[in-house]
């Protein structure tokens, strides 16, 4: 570290390393019921949002992510017109799937109202399209949601949320698996961000596993980079009621809306599964 900067660091224990971003200010902190939130403007990042001391997002760097958790799924869907997504308060995943025009409803059911808040603040590209008839903000828990909504009622659900600790723990366990399979329709698909393969490789196990116990017919993961989070290296896992091998690629060559990382052959590329991956699948 350089003397006289300031740097915001996220320190990961379990992996003796850190990543450290240099900032010139600290522009908000607050404690929610459910969190604390912090934002920071940074020297090359631009914004930047931390939810109890790990990254969420920044200006930078989260169409990596937000692409990712998004195009892929709605482009193996046959016709996604419902889309559920679950946490994504800073409304990137949002943003993302309302540029299909095939889709009539994205409901965000987001747990902490203030996570969309500062949002709309310190990240304003984000919320761009909040304010699009097709979507409908919600603010109260996703577990619940799920629970109280009819069977075969959605056709894409995202888990677009934090670690699997504190609020989003209950979002990677069997029970609440089982519940998104009853409300999605016959081809019906989940998708969850699902960490880091190098430094989580034993949650993407369990969440194969886990999902495929709670009778989804098929499971897949695929990857992308984003430097904000742990590794450098992300993943999102894909749960299909029924098949996931129906990449409609000629629609995603086709697309009429820009992106800045997704395209077909980049959706081909994601879904190449490592050695060491393959590995995990078979155990
Ligand atoms: N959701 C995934 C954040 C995980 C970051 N983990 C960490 N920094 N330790 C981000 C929400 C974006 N909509």
């Amino acid at each position: 570290m350089q003397a006289g900067k300031n740097w915001f660091t996220e320190v990961y224990p379990h992996n003796g390393s850190a990543l450290s971003l240099e900032i010139t200010a600290k522009l908000h902190e607050e404690q929610t019921p459910f969190q604390r939130i912090e934002i920071y403007d940074t020297v090359w990042f631009g914004k930047l949002m931390v939810i109890d001391g790990c990254t969420m997002v920044s200006d930078r760097d989260n169409f990596l992510y937000h692409e990712m958790m998004t195009h892929p799924v709605l482009f193996t869907h046959p016709n996604p017109k419902t889309v559920w997504i679950i946490g994504g308060g800073d409304c990137g995943s949002l943003k993302e799937v309302l540029k299909h025009p095939g889709v009539e409803s994205a409901v965000q059911i987001e747990i902490d109202e203030r996570v969309t808040r500062l949002a709309e603040t310190y990240f304003p590209d984000l919320c761009a399209s909040n304010g699009d008839p097709r979507a409908q903000l919600l603010f109260i828990d996703g577990i619940q949601w799920v629970k109280d909504a009819p069977d075969n009622s959605v056709d894409v659900i995202i888990v677009d949320s934090t670690d699997p600790v504190g609020p989003a723990e209950g979002l990677f366990n069997q029970a609440f698996y089982q519940q998104c399979l009853r409300c999605l329709r016959p081809d019906g698909i989940l998708v969850q961000q699902s960490e880091s393969p190098l430094f989580h490789l034993p949650l993407l196990e369990s969440m194969h596993r886990t999902m495929r116990g709670a009778g989804f017919a098929q499971t897949t993961t695929f990857f992308f980079p984003q430097f904000l989070y742990p590794s450098g290296w992300w993943s999102g896992t894909m749960a299909g009621k029924g098949s996931l091998e129906g990449f409609r690629d000629a629609d995603a060559r086709g697309k009429a809306f820009a992106t800045r990382y997704y395209n077909e052959a980049v959706h081909r590329a994601a879904f190449a599964q490592p050695e060491f991956f393959k590995a995990i699948l078979g155990a």
